[in-house]
């Protein structure tokens, strides 16, 4: 069997160093997947912002958009072009005031991971909250109901079944980073593991 692919000469530009192109779409979790129905789905802000719970109707209340983006695991595969739904992180910042002392978010999952960005690696137009995956609820396994996509940097940052982000005036570092990954991860950069 063949599981990965060596990219053509025309998306080659697009796959970072020490990266390979998966078949499918794998399912990357570290513990158990947690069971989130979209009644009981709520995303809660706090720290150097408004406190607010945001329910499953506020999110689609929000302008809604296609996303097409590349997705790039630290494991060294990655897909191109995968096709979501959702709602960017600058429309959703529009209904939130955040104080200037805010610098970075450290994001929260139902399951307690967590990965923490620079407020300004968070606040991107290409960054957004997915909900469809091809067209389709997202799944499960996937993230589903809701999950954060951020493809400039390594898909550990895509924080799946996301339920807090927390705004703060220094950097916190998230379960992987902790764990020996580097605090940033931009993948064309290679910045897979801290060095410490
Ligand atoms: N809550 C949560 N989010 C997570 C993870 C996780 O274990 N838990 N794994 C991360 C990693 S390492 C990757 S590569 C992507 C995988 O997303 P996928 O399973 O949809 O491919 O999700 C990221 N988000
Ligand atoms: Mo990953």
């Amino acid at each position: 069997m063949k599981y990965f692919e060596k990219p053509g000469a025309d998306v080659a530009d697009r796959v970072p160093p020490g990266q390979h192109l998966a078949k499918g779409f794998p399912v990357l979790t570290y513990g158990d997947t947690p069971q989130v129905s979209q009644a009981d789905w709520k995303l809660k802000t706090w720290g150097h912002a408004e406190r607010k719970t945001y329910t499953w109707e506020d999110m689609m209340a929000l302008p809604q958009q296609d996303f097409t983006a590349d997705f790039h695991c630290v494991t060294t595969w990655s897909k191109l072009d995968v096709k979501w739904t959702g709602i960017a992180v600058p429309d959703f910042l529009q209904t939130l005031a955040v104080e200037k002392t805010a610098s970075h978010v450290l994001l929260h999952c139902f399951g307690d991971y967590t990965t923490n960005l620079t407020l300004e690696d968070f606040n991107r137009p290409e960054n957004f909250f997915a909900h469809t995956l091809y067209g389709e609820p997202l799944p499960v396994d996937h993230g589903g109901p809701m999950r954060l996509v951020v493809p400039h940097l390594y898909a550990w940052k895509s924080a799946k079944w996301l339920n807090g982000i927390e705004f703060l005036p220094q950097e916190n570092l998230g379960f992987w980073e902790r764990n020996g990954y580097h605090r940033r991860g931009e993948p064309f950069a290679e910045e897979r593991y801290s060095g410490r």
